[in-house]
């Protein structure tokens, strides 16, 4: 491990293979930020625990411990990973006010409109008592305008601003929690191809590599075979 950076934060980021805060850690690996890794794992309600609940009351992942202080919610993280380190190009530098204003519409639609409609996509049960296909017949139906306005959005350069972003990421983290219940991407072609182009960043081979070694983690710590299985998103 390298030398902590005179001056810079202390980071604890937690984190659950598959989760949506494998955004955050794309975002902490392209700063190139010094941070630690803690799983959570959401697969045997460690979430749900008293130790973490100390750290999100609502035993949701991610959570990023900066200094000893505690900040949750997805945009907020990637937003304050931003802002520490703007040369490093998670969102345009120097952007205008509406520009700022459109990043903000671009991290609300990932979590606030889409995060919940894959929930409902995977994991129905998260949401209804009553019967499950009703829920995943009514995410099916939002997926579908939801993610066609994606593909409209991001149809002519392939991304969601002008060159890829945060926003990029973050919208294929949804798509492959879609695509991992079998949703059909055919009608969205330039959404479907997120993840090659972002193959590209060595940050998002590094996070996907990072995403199989948290899964082994995960599995060799409850014994089981694999961790992959399911996430509770
Ligand atoms: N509004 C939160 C939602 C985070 C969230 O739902 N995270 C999921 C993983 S993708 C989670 O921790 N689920 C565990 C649970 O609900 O018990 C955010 O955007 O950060």
């Amino acid at each position: 491990m390298s030398a902590p950076e005179a001056g810079a934060p202390q980071l604890v980021l937690h984190h659950f293979p598959g989760a949506c805060s494998q955004v955050c850690v794309f975002a902490l690996e392209h700063a190139g930020l010094d941070y630690e890794l803690r799983l959570v794992d959401l697969k045997t309600s460690e979430q749900s625990g008293v130790a973490y609940s100390a750290i999100s009351p609502l035993g949701k992942v991610p959570a990023l411990i900066i200094d000893g202080a505690v900040l949750t919610e997805n945009a907020a993280i990637q937003t304050y990973i931003h802002e520490l380190r703007p040369q490093a190009g998670l969102f345009p530098r120097d952007a205008s006010p509406l520009d700022v204003g459109r990043r903000q519409a671009g991290l609300s639609l990932c979590g606030g409109t889409l995060h919940p409609i894959v929930r409902g996509l995977a994991n129905p049960l998260r949401i209804t008592d009553g019967d499950p296909e009703g829920v995943r017949r009514k995410s099916q139906a939002l997926a579908v305008k939801s993610f066609g306005v994606a593909e409209e959005r991001i149809a002519q350069t392939g991304w969601w601003l002008d060159d890829w972003s945060l926003l990029d990421v973050y919208l294929n983290w949804a798509v492959s929690v879609a695509a991992s219940t079998g949703f059909d991407f055919k009608p969205f072609p330039t959404i479907a191809g997120l993840a090659a182009r972002l193959s590209e960043l060595p940050a998002f081979r590094r996070m996907l590599e990072i995403e199989v070694e948290s899964a082994a983690e995960l599995a060799r710590r409850r014994t089981l075979p694999s961790a992959l299985a399911v996430p509770k998103i």
